[in-house]
């Protein structure tokens, strides 16, 4: 069997772990795959001997192989169990092909932020809505699995002190505390960053009320993405959950037919709506929208169109300046060629502080809903960008398909920029190892 090693509150275990049960839902998994509580004993002990990273989620394919991060984690088992795709055909729906890449890109790397940012800030001191208690219960469910509640919780409140500083965030942020500091939160951009991700979630509140799926019937790639900030933090995680539940109540259902558990009102692929014919026999239909699958033609429904706007309006061009301070750095005498780069998403990679905290070679100005600061340069966006690049080669190897998505990205401001990702990406190419990334040797 696969073995996923992951945790409930993490958030990109939500993407693999939902991604894994829809293959298995399919018998498209061979052997199937059992979900591992990934234990500070099996962190140590096997995670970080075996891959060389504790991060999680973590596979273990049957032939004794170590995959990370999420994406590679799909991008292997859709390599080895090609029925049930994920991904739409680059030859047949090219549009819908690059838009999934593009979703995923987003809700990874951008949604992270404010998902990141609400379950710190709901569990700081002095918050009149406070889930530290939930949160100091989920992290004990992990670091000490298995042991009385009382101890449960109270591991994780010493750990949140000794790693976090939770009694202190504002004024001498550590570990998380610290780490939304380097992606660009604080006082003068928080507000900033949640209005973005309440943006989103209104647009999948419209989005979800017509299609019960990104392209239609049955998830894709975009699906699983998007599972990863709306999962762990933002249905889970219980001051955001409420607000979730009170506002966006469609978004609440969609995670639950996504996650592929405990869905019976929500409704979930392969699942089937019943009605009574003529002599009172049940009569079977796909209980989700469009039939149960994708939507014909690579149509991309009106209503996703906006959420491709806010990767254009808002992430885009953060990623276009960042890969040009990246480009600067690996040509620069901080970084021998074909050396190591930062590898983590949360927080400044330890090592590369000094280049990433601050006013470091590896920061730089941003801009979120009209609102500046300074962040960290994260190098696996810039994989990620690679991946969307592979794709948009694919998808546009055929004319039709060239002319399917020059249409389609000239219907965003900076769409037609995406084109030309190679110019972009010249001096920063990144070689990915397990969870190390390295730049590309010209
Ligand atoms: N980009 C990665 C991120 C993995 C990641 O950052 N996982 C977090 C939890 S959601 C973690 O394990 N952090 C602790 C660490 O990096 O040591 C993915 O797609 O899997």
């Amino acid at each position: 069997m696969y073995r996923l090693y992951s945790w409930e509150h993490s958030y990109f275990s939500g993407k693999a772990r939902a991604y894994l049960r829809f293959k298995e839902h399919h018998d498209a998994l061979g052997p199937g795959f059992e979900d591992i509580l990934a234990t500070p004993e099996l962190l140590q002990g096997l995670l970080v001997p075996k891959s060389g990273s504790g991060a999680v989620p973590q596979l273990e394919a049957p032939d004794g192989s170590w995959v990370q991060d999420s994406s590679e984690i799909i991008d292997f088992c859709e390599a080895a169990h090609p029925t049930a795709p994920v991904v739409p055909s680059a030859e047949t729906a090219p549009r819908q092909c690059l838009a999934a890449y593009l979703i995923e890109l987003l809700a990874d790397e951008w949604m992270v932020v404010p998902g990141f940012w609400e379950r710190w800030y709901f569990s700081e001191n002095g918050r009149s809505l406070s889930h530290r208690g939930f949160n100091e219960q989920q992290w004990g469910a992990v670091l000490a699995a298995g042991a009385p509640a009382d101890v449960r919780r109270n591991a994780a409140a010493g750990f949140f002190e000794a790693a976090f500083g939770i009694s202190d965030t504002r004024v001498n942020p550590k570990g998380v505390y610290a780490g939304l500091v380097h992606l660009g939160v604080d006082e003068r951009t928080e507000a900033a960053w949640q209005a973005s991700q309440h943006r989103i979630l209104g647009l999948l509140e419209t989005h979800f009320g017509t299609h019960d799926y990104v392209f239609g019937g049955s998830p894709s790639l975009a699906d699983f993405g998007l599972l990863a900030p709306l999962y762990a933090h933002l249905y889970r995680d219980a001051v955001a959950g409420f607000a979730l539940r009170t506002h966006f109540p469609v978004v609440c259902e969609w995670v639950e037919r996504t996650n592929g558990e405990g869905a019976l009102n929500a409704r979930m692929y392969g699942q089937k709506l019943y009605s009574l014919d003529d002599r009172g026999e049940l009569v079977a239909r796909p209980a989700t929208s469009d039939g149960g699958e994708w939507l014909k033609d690579d149509r991309i429904p009106k209503t996703l169109e906006p959420l491709l706007r806010v990767f254009f309006d808002e992430m885009w061009p953060v990623l276009t300046d960042a890969a040009r301070v990246l480009t600067d750095y690996i040509a620069s005498d901080a970084h021998p060629p074909g050396g190591e780069l930062p590898g983590k998403t949360f927080i400044a990679t330890p090592g590369f502080e000094n280049a990433q905290t601050g006013e470091g070679a590896l920061t730089h100005a941003f801009e979120i809903g009209g609102v500046t600061g300074r962040r960290m340069v994260v190098p696996y966006q810039l994989w990620m960008l690679q991946r969307v690049e592979r794709a948009l080669a694919d998808c546009t190897a055929s004319i039709s398909g060239r002319a399917a998505i020059e249409g389609f990205l000239a219907g965003f401001d900076g769409g037609a920029e995406l084109l030309d990702l190679a110019s972009l990406l010249a001096g920063c190419r990144i070689r990915k190892q397990g969870a190390r990334l390295y730049s590309e040797e010209a």
